[in-house]
């Protein structure tokens, strides 16, 4: 039925990276050093290990990524050749204040980011930027111990403004925290450190540091966005949540009460983001587990007067629960011990669950939940890519994940009402994986000659899907 619709001419199709996956240059003009910076090189299904500062001999790919510190004008390029009117990356929080708790901001980070700004509205693209992607500074979590400790909040905001002042006329949209509900998988000690800069000990309460560290951002983000707003009014400042909605096995009414908690455990934090407020459930539940939280009465107004202007999210993959056999009345959700496979759906060879309809019922469930505008900010299909002696690759998978789920994303605008800002597929050129480390699994239009070692020529190279997304975008989402 909606075959052949055209978004609207204004609507944001773009990219979508963080500049610890690609930038590289992890020293260079006074950059300090990142939680990025520690983490060692995984594989699918090893782990990355995080080591006790930079040590001689390890293999760390974020500190070469793709070379964007130093390629950009040519990749600034190639987006534009692809017709992208906006790109997402965010500004590494090391670039700026390298320890994070100066007072005065590194000038050669600002500028790095004023030439790059610069650079992309030159070529008729718009920077949309995250403040926090996964790199907060190390020495804050040596330090303070990352979000566990309120001093954050100071740092963080000191930050927010430093870079809303000097970008303010050059950027519009903004996001504070990127997938800030990772932590909801408070058990692994990744989404921990990435999210929240938190390395605990086996006696430390974790699960209550993560509600502790979240709040405290939660906090932050609310400032910033009063603060932004205050510096430029036409400010959009967004929260990011990672949108994998978790349906219910079966129709057991015990399966679907799970999947209800299971949403309520995953998505509080975009309804603080977005409403302003705790929900309800949330208090009972830290009552029965006995946590008890640090959050003042002003934390509550702050949180209140610092509601953000849309919903930025990612979206890959959707998830599945189901009930106990002996379930308590609590009906208490875990990550990742109470997912259950899909038997619907395919997945990805890193095992992510492939699922286009999800992401239109996510985008109802946040319209109806949420009230507020829109912004895809990451979905793609992160995958092994043969290249081809010319260069090219000829990934026919990608391109049919792509075009599945942008006909569920046009569904949601031209069927639901959904208020959509823009779209920026992830890792639109191959950057390093977050979760893993590898170059392997790549999710670009533009391939990068580089392998997990950092070995390669790091020549960018057009795939098929290059093309493919070039089209969509010229025909404004029609031509799929
Ligand atoms: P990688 C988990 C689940 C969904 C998205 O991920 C996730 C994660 C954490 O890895 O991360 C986001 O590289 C994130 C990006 C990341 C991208 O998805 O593990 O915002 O930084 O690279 C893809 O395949």
């Amino acid at each position: 039925m909606v075959n052949g619709y055209k978004m609207p001419k204004d609507f944001l199709w773009g990219g979508a990276v963080a500049a610890h996956q690609l930038e590289g240059g992890w020293q260079a003009d006074g950059k300090g050093v990142s939680i990025a910076d520690v983490m060692t090189a995984g594989r699918n299904g090893v782990p990355r290990q995080v080591t006790d500062g930079v040590k001689p001999g390890e293999i760390y790919p974020n500190h070469w990524g793709n070379d964007f510190y130093h390629r950009y004008p040519e990749d600034d390029q190639l987006f534009e050749e692809m017709g992208f009117k906006c790109f997402r990356t965010s500004i590494a929080w090391t670039r700026i204040f390298p320890n994070g708790d100066e007072d005065e901001p590194n000038e050669a980070g600002l500028k790095f980011y004023d030439d790059l700004f610069d650079n992309l509205l030159a070529h008729h693209i718009q920077p949309v930027i995250t403040l926090s992607h996964f790199e907060i500074p190390y020495h804050l979590v040596k330090a303070y111990g990352g979000w566990s400790n309120r001093k954050m909040i100071d740092f963080f905001v000191h930050f927010a403004k430093t870079v809303f002042k000097r970008y303010r006329n050059k950027v519009k949209y903004w996001m504070t925290f990127n997938e800030i509900n990772n932590q909801t998988a408070w058990k692994d000690p990744h989404p921990l450190l990435q999210n929240s800069g938190l390395q605990l000990g086996k006696d430390d309460n974790w699960q209550q540091a993560m509600y502790q560290a979240a709040h405290y951002e939660l906090v932050a983000s609310a400032l910033t966005v009063q603060a932004g707003h205050a510096i430029n009014p036409d400010f959009q400042i967004g929260c990011m949540v990672a949108m994998c909605p978790i349906y219910p096995l079966t129709a057991k009414p015990e399966d679907v009460m799970k999947a209800e908690r299971a949403m309520q455990t995953r998505y509080w934090y975009g309804d603080v983001h977005c409403l302003g407020e705790y929900p309800k459930w949330l208090p009972k539940y830290l009552e029965r587990k006995n946590i008890k939280l640090d959050i003042t009465d002003d934390d509550l107004a702050t949180l209140k007067a610092g509601t953000v202007d849309y919903v930025g999210f990612s979206y890959y993959m959707s998830f599945v629960t189901k009930a106990k056999a002996d379930e308590a009345p609590a009906y208490e959700y875990t990550e990742p011990d109470d997912f259950v496979e899909n038997p619907y759906v395919e997945k990805s060879d890193w095992g992510w669950q492939i699922d286009p309809t999800g992401l239109r019922y996510s985008m109802n469930w946040m319209q109806d939940r949420w009230h507020l505008p829109q912004f895809i900010v990451e979905n793609g299909f992160g995958a092994y890519d043969k290249k081809q002696a010319d260069g090219s690759v000829h990934d026919d998978y990608r391109i049919s994940y792509f075009r599945d789920h942008i006909k569920a994303m046009e569904e949601a605008v031209a069927l639901d009402g959904v208020d959509l800002i823009g779209y920026t597929p992830w890792g639109c050129i191959d950057l390093v994986s977050a979760s893993t480390g590898e170059m392997a699994k790549r999710y670009g239009f533009i391939y990068v000659d580089a392998d997990d070692n950092g070995k390669g020529s790091f020549d960018r190279s057009k795939k098929d899907s290059f093309y493919w997304y070039q089209k969509v975008i010229e025909s404004d989402g029609a031509d799929l």
